[in-house]
């Protein structure tokens, strides 16, 4: 029997726009009626980005979070997880302020640089909700999202010592698993910890099932039993990754931050839709969900009483 499945749902993220959805949510309000629902439809973990109430832009400030961090935890008891990817072309230190102010249970952390290309999705559009839009996907072409091995320990030290808040490895390649492992064996990330495999990134790796296959194989090799894993991919293979995954005994991420979609062609009107499909697909193969405590329990989560919000 394999065990429950931690359902992750990222409602927003900080890279679709505006224009390519009006499901998107953006303002603090429209953010936390996704993630509320999210969680009432089966979503264990919240994963979360701020986005200017006006504009919709990607916007790191701590008090914008402040907005939506506080009436998420009153409503639900799911774990709230902050980005610490940010928007595409923050600062470390605006990628971090917000996980360091409000000391949350889960943050992300990004395993390695890479080319991050969402610049093709620019062409899909001509008539720009706001003018950040097309420049922000554009700049992409010549972009690198930079997560060095020292940003990364000073983000491990900074809000893993100091705030006890574990993470989210976001690994979009073969070699962001021997980065995670080499932080590891110098002790600076202790088990269980959770891997988020990111398939269909341009810039990243593909989404092909024997990537799945062989990342895993290679996780396995490298971590055994230390681990937890999920997965996430981009566009129109997430709902083909995440069955995948929690049939090979995985967990799996949702949300419109990775994919706009419910069918071809098809916007989700919502995060809880998305959420609802998925958790449909798995029990009716057989598996169950977990719940909020039994993700704290299973990635030794410090405690929704000990965040600062
Ligand atoms: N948008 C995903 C591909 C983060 O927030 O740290 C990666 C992500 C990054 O979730
Ligand atoms: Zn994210």
């Amino acid at each position: 029997m394999s065990k429950p499945v931690i359902i992750t749902c990222a409602p927003t993220g900080g890279i679709h726009t505006p224009t390519m959805s009006p499901h998107l949510p953006v303002t603090p309000s429209e953010i936390a009626t996704a993630a509320i629902e999210a969680a009432e439809a089966g979503a264990s973990i919240i994963h979360l980005h701020a986005r200017d109430p006006e504009t919709g832009k990607p916007d790191p400030r701590p008090e914008t979070f402040m907005q939506f961090l506080p009436i998420i935890k009153q409503s639900t008891n799911a774990v709230i997880n902050i980005s610490t990817g940010g928007g595409l072309g923050m600062t470390i230190e605006e990628r971090l302020r917000a996980a360091t102010t409000a000391s949350p249970e889960m943050a992300s952390m990004n395993m390695g640089s890479l080319n991050f290309g969402i610049f093709p999705m620019a062409e899909k559009y001509s008539d720009w909700k706001h003018d950040w839009e097309k420049p922000f996907l554009e700049m992409t072409r010549d972009f690198i999202f930079p997560n060095t091995f020292q940003t990364i320990e000073y983000a491990l030290k900074e809000l893993g010592d100091g705030h006890g808040t574990r993470f989210e490895f976001e690994c979009y390649d073969l070699g962001h698993l021997y980065n995670l492992a080499y932080f590891v064996d110098k002790g600076l990330i202790k088990p269980p910890f959770f891997i988020q495999m990111v398939f269909g990134i341009l810039g990243g790796v593909g989404a092909d099932l024997d990537n799945l296959m062989h990342l895993h194989t290679i996780a396995q090799k490298l971590f055994g039993d230390a681990y937890e894993w999920s997965v996430l991919a981009a566009g129109r293979h997430q709902m083909s990754f995440a069955t995948q995954s929690a049939m090979l005994g995985g967990n799996l991420r949702v949300g419109l931050e990775d994919s706009l979609y419910i069918g071809p062609k098809q916007l989700a009107r919502s995060n809880a839709d998305q959420v609802r499909k998925i958790r449909s697909i798995i029990e009716n193969l057989g598996h169950t969900i977990a719940t909020p405590e039994q993700a704290r329990e299973r990635l030794a989560l410090k405690g929704g009483d000990l965040v600062k919000f």
